[in-house]
Formats: structure tokens, C-alpha cells, sequence
């Protein structure tokens, strides 16, 4: 087993307690929970923060949904029956629709133009906020649907929007994500489109929207421990001194 000198020791030592150095992961997104309802979020179209029984953080959850609130979209329920806040979701493919609102190129939410394949109407959550140092975004997210081929080509998709990079969120069901964000400004979006044609309604829930630190890779965990061992063994020596 190579044990190194305590001289080649002092750099890890000194990494180590930059490390404990480095600002706190600044506190934004506000409100990831949602338990203070939209607060701090950009509303794009139709949207509310909803209690619901699959929470993870707290008891509400984010819903975002691409049903009308006066046209019939899920006949035969009535119309407006899914929409979430009687707001309607903005135009997709339109000027001044959802594309504008998230800082996208007209036509970046289409799925597959060439295909002729496009978006109708949806709605989103934003928010712009700052990380001091690398840090990872976490968020839980369910889909509901009443199209058959959500998630799918030519369906309803769900995403994400990190720093005008879009990441589908998959079809009916539930799950997590992360990603690692840099230092930096970042703009976050959690959206909900109806493709193809503006029926059959898509709800995205969202909640435990998180920045946490990020854990070291095993490398830096031994970099770090061999710090801790020549701290440990300088305060020891010292205490021998005595
Ligand atoms: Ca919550
Ligand atoms: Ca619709």
C-alpha cells in the first residue's frame, strides 16, 4: 500500500479545507416545493399549486396542464373540466406564445416539423436564479394524460428547460431527475405541450425542486480522506508536543 509523506500530504490538507471554504449553495429556486403556492414562479399559461397525496415535499404539487378552460379538449367531459386555473394555455408555434415566454426561438417546441408533426398550446413554469458553485438541480415530476401517445412520437411531451436545453420527462408515470448546473445564471422551466392537436389533455406535476452540493467524485473522496488523515495526524503530533 503506497502511504504518501506528509509533505505531499499538505496540498490535499489544503484542498480539504478549501473545500469547507466554498459559499453555501445559494437557496434558489424559492419556493421548489410549492407550498407557498406559485410564489416565485413565471406562469406560463394554465398552472396551480394543487394538494395532492403523492407529494414529496410538503402536501402540494405543481401542476402544469394544456386544457382549455372554455373549450371542450377532453370531450365528453365539459369544457374546461381539466383546466387547472382558468387560465388558457398560451399558443405554441405563434408569436408571443409559449416559445417567447421561455426565451425559445419560434418553432423550438415543435417535435418534428418535418414530419409535420407540431405543437398546439401549452403552458410552463419559469424561473431565473443564481448557483455561487457547482451544484445539482434535483426536482420529482408525475404525468397524467388523456392522450394515448404521450410521451411517444407524435404525443403530448412533457420537459424541461435548463439554460435553453430541453429534456423530455417521458410518458404517463413518475420519476426524478437531476442534473449538475455550473456556476452561474440559470434559467429552470418545467412545460407541458398538446402536439398535434389540442385534445386529450396533459398534466405535469412537479415538486422538491432542490439545489444540493455535489458529492464528490471517489477520487476527491480519497483526496479528502488523506486530507482528514493529515489533519488528523498533525493534531495528533501537536498533542504529543504537550
Ligand atoms: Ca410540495
Ligand atoms: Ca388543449
Amino acid at each position: 500500500m503506497f502511504i504518501p509523506r506528509l509533505p505531499e500530504l499538505r496540498p490535499a490538507a489544503l484542498l480539504l479545507a478549501l473545500g469547507l471554504a466554498l459559499p453555501a449553495v445559494q437557496a434558489a429556486p424559492i419556493n421548489g416545493s410549492f407550498e407557498a403556492g406559485l410564489n416565485g414562479w413565471t406562469v406560463l399559461g394554465d398552472a396551480a399549486a394543487l394538494a395532492s397525496p403523492q407529494a414529496t415535499e410538503g402536501s402540494r404539487i405543481a401542476w402544469i396542464g394544456t386544457a382549455s378552460a372554455s373549450l371542450v379538449d377532453d370531450a365528453p367531459q365539459a369544457a374546461g373540466a381539466l383546466n387547472l386555473s382558468g387560465q388558457e394555455p398560451l399558443a405554441v408555434g405563434q408569436p408571443g406564445g409559449l416559445e417567447a415566454g421561455l426565451g425559445l426561438m419560434l418553432g423550438a417546441l415543435d417535435p418534428d416539423p418535418a414530419l409535420f408533426i407540431f405543437a398546439i398550446e401549452g403552458s410552463a413554469l419559469l424561473q431565473d436564479f443564481v448557483t455561487l458553485a457547482p451544484t445539482v438541480l434535483h426536482f420529482d415530476w408525475w404525468i397524467d394524460s388523456a392522450d394515448p401517445l404521450a410521451g411517444q412520437a407524435g404525443g403530448d411531451q412533457a420537459f424541461v428547460l435548463i439554460d435553453g436545453v430541453l429534456s423530455p420527462l417521458g410518458g404517463p408515470g413518475s420519476g426524478s431527475f437531476s442534473a449538475l448546473l455550473g456556476a452561474g445564471s440559470h434559467r429552470l422551466a418545467f412545460g407541458v405541450i398538446d402536439v398535434a392537436d389540442a385534445l386529450g389533455s396533459t398534466r405535469l406535476g412537479i415538486d422538491a425542486v432542490h439545489l444540493t452540493a455535489p458529492v464528490p467524485e471517489p477520487k476527491n473522496w480519497a483526496l479528502m480522506a488523506a486530507g482528514l488523515a493529515a489533519v488528523g495526524f498533525t493534531v495528533q503530533r501537536r498533542s504529543h508536543r504537550r
